[in-house]
């Protein structure tokens, strides 16, 4: 395997690294980083001899890593970073600084009490000139009694939202001076004099961003497919109220604002799950084309998966918290797993690209094609309806003078309109760039009072694209039952995000007709809800809910979950003697 990895940079590997921490974390864990940053970076920015010397104790973790990127200052603005490294051609090291307090890395998962590594970005200086972010390696413990090395100030950031059992960590480097070879260095470089050699290409930069956001997309579906799991079989298993006087207390699945809140969320967790698909599929299909030299796919990758690591991460974040709340009062013990998915699966929207940033990069990659389709230039992949601009004269402001025919029943008339809708709001957000710039003002700023416009548009689009992916789905799909309650899906989640943004579908003259036609589908999904939700295959033991155990049996287990909680642990608390006994006595 050694040989393998030495050989090239390996993308499949990396992919099946991921897949690994995919399949197997369930919760975050303190060697996530070590598995899902630190083993990758090096596999895929070491030099054959730095595999040598990291990547086998890494793999055995005897070196255990974490990667160190993000400061107290910056986070999003990567240049903004303020880490130094400083090379001493005397001693052929690197002199590693933290010269501000807001220079201190802050957040690294595994920093503060688990790793003995860490990769750490930091401006490069060499000759008097600074050549911008390079990474490190920065041994930070001893590797025998796992003290702090001199110069190192290292330790856990404090109490969070959640990822308890993660140490996130800071660091300050003071004077830490670490070999030449320690800096990756398989594609930039610095010799032994201190002169310093640019990497041949910076395409490659987009390689692992693309992937590590194709990914996050997965775990959106994952997540919601578990509060989803959890809410309907739940929702099957309590019965509260009436709705007939003198009946008996229905299933509360049988209220139709419970089918309301839940159905077009099961209808999200399926349509993600198959962007996830392919997404991973497009990545390893562009990865191969990438390895070739071939890059002509990858901008527009590129702007998809960070348009869609935002939207899923939202969308998912959101309907985690529905599906919580859709449980009444045991929704919120955590014996029903919910909130601690919901406190695990929420930074997503901020790590590895804050998602509004995140929108605003793939406004960049729309605004460009949509100049590009103005200019008369023919645009293919997720983009190419732009190529209709032109010609269809779209109305900046949707009017309901040029009705649109839409079959509310046909997806394919529903992904057309979907279309419409973005190609609307990119035209929109670009004529607002355009309007600023002839007020005189710069592009930035032209940029900067056009970002809600922007981000708006990028919605569109991924919501365009996610509608799109999902009717694709359907012709893979031969099984005849199947392909029914899949497409019941797919036009609950198409009517679903119209009837959610009807002020920019408002073209759509047939929104009460819509919003009628959502109530027959969540009828219609009723009696295959639960099937669907198992259809994810979640096992109890991965679920840890209550709630959404497998065999409903949810009260008992409850009553159990809760007597075996530490406060039971005796019949009369010590709390009771020292405080509660005191102050009665004194009555
Ligand atoms: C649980 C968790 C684990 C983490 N693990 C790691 C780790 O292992 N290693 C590591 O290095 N880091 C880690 N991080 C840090 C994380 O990567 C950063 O927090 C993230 O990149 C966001 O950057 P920021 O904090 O600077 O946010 P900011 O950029 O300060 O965001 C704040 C607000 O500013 C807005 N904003 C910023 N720039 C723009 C812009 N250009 N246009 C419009 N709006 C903008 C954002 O939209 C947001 O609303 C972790 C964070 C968390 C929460
Ligand atoms: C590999 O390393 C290069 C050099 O730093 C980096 O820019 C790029 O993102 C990485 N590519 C992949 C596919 O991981
Ligand atoms: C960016 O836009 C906001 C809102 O219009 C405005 O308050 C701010 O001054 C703008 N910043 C710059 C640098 O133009
Ligand atoms: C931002 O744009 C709006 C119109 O879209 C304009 O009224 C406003 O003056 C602009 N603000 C700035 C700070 O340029
Ligand atoms: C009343 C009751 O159920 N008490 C239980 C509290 O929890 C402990 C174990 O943690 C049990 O042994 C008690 O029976």
């Amino acid at each position: 395997m050694h040989g393998i990895l030495t050989g090239c940079f390996n993308l499949s590997l990396l992919f099946h690294l991921h897949l690994f921490l995919c399949v197997h974390r369930e919760r975050p864990e303190p060697l996530d980083l070590h598995l899902g940053m630190f083993l990758p970076t090096l596999l895929n920015q070491s030099t054959p001899e730095q595999m040598d010397r990291f990547f086998m104790p890494a793999w055995n973790f005897e070196v255990v890593g974490t990667y160190a990127q993000t400061e107290m200052g910056h986070g999003t603005h990567l240049r903004g970073l303020e880490t130094t490294a400083t090379y001493d051609p005397s001693t052929q090291e690197f002199v590693m600084n933290s010269p501000t307090v807001s220079s201190i890395k802050w957040w690294p998962g595994g920093l503060g009490k688990t790793s003995n590594h860490a990769i750490v970005l930091a401006q490069l200086h060499t000759r008097g000139n600074c050549h911008g972010l390079h990474a490190f390696i920065v041994p930070l413990r001893d590797m025998n009694t796992h003290q702090p090395l001199p110069g190192i100030v290292v330790g856990d950031i404090g109490p969070k939202f959640g990822f308890h059992e993660v140490d996130n960590g800071f660091l300050k480097l003071e004077n830490v001076r670490i070999p030449r070879e320690n800096m990756l260095m398989k594609y930039s470089k610095v010799e032994p004099d201190g002169t310093y050699l640019k990497p041949p290409s910076d395409k490659l930069t987009y390689g692992t961003m693309v992937f590590i956001r194709a990914y996050i997309v997965s775990e959106s579906a994952r997540a919601l497919s578990k509060a989803c799991t959890i809410a309907i079989r739940y929702s099957v298993v309590r019965h509260q109220s009436e709705i007939r006087p003198g009946k008996p207390e229905p299933q509360i699945l049988e209220y139709q604002t419970q089918q309301y809140k839940l159905f077009p969320l099961l209808a999200t967790a399926y349509a993600f799950t198959f962007v996830g698909q392919y997404m991973k599929n497009t990545y390893q299909r562009i990865s191969g084309d990438i390895s070739q030299g071939d890059f002509s796919e990858l901008p527009e990758l590129h702007a998809l998966t960070a348009g869609l690591k935002a939207f899923t991460t939202w969308e998912a974040n959101s309907a985690i918290e529905v599906c919580r709340m859709s449980c009444g009062g045991h929704g919120y013990s955590r014996s029903s797993a919910l909130p601690d998915i919901y406190v695990n699966f929420t930074p997503a929207c901020t790590y590895e690209g804050e998602n509004t940033v995140m929108m605003l990069q793939t406004a960049r990659y729309l605004v460009k094609s949509y100049r590009q389709a103005k200019d008369g230039q023919r645009l293919s992949g997720t983009v190419s309806y732009l190529n209709d601009i032109g010609t269809r004269r779209v109305q900046p402001q949707p009017v309901s003078a040029r009705p649109v025919v839409v079959d509310i029943n046909d997806l394919s008339s529903l992904v057309e309109i979907y279309k419409l809708r973005a190609s609307i709001l990119v035209e929109l957000a670009a004529k607002s760039i355009q309007q600023e710039l002839q007020r005189r003002k710069c592009q930035e700023e032209a940029w900067n009072n056009s970002s809600i416009d922007l981000v708006r548009a990028s919605d569109a689009h991924c919501h365009y694209v996610v509608v799109k992916l999902f009717t694709d789905k359907l012709a893979e799909v031969g099984d005849t039952a199947i392909h029914s309650v899949l497409s019941t899906l797919a036009l609950l989640y198409a009517l679903h995000g119209i009837t959610r943004n009807s002020g920019d579908f408002l073209q759509v003259r047939s929104s009460f007709l819509t919003a009628s036609r959502i109530k027959e589908l969540l009828s219609q999904l009723r009696p295959n809800a639960v099937a669907l939700v198992d259809a994810f295959d979640i096992s109890d033991k991965t679920l840890r809910s209550v709630l959404g155990r497998y065999d409903g049996n949810v009260y008992e287990n409850m009553f159990e979950w809760a007597r075996s909680s530490p406060l039971n642990a005796t019949e009369v608390h010590e709390s009771y003697y020292k405080y509660l006994k005191p102050l009665r006595s004194k009555l």
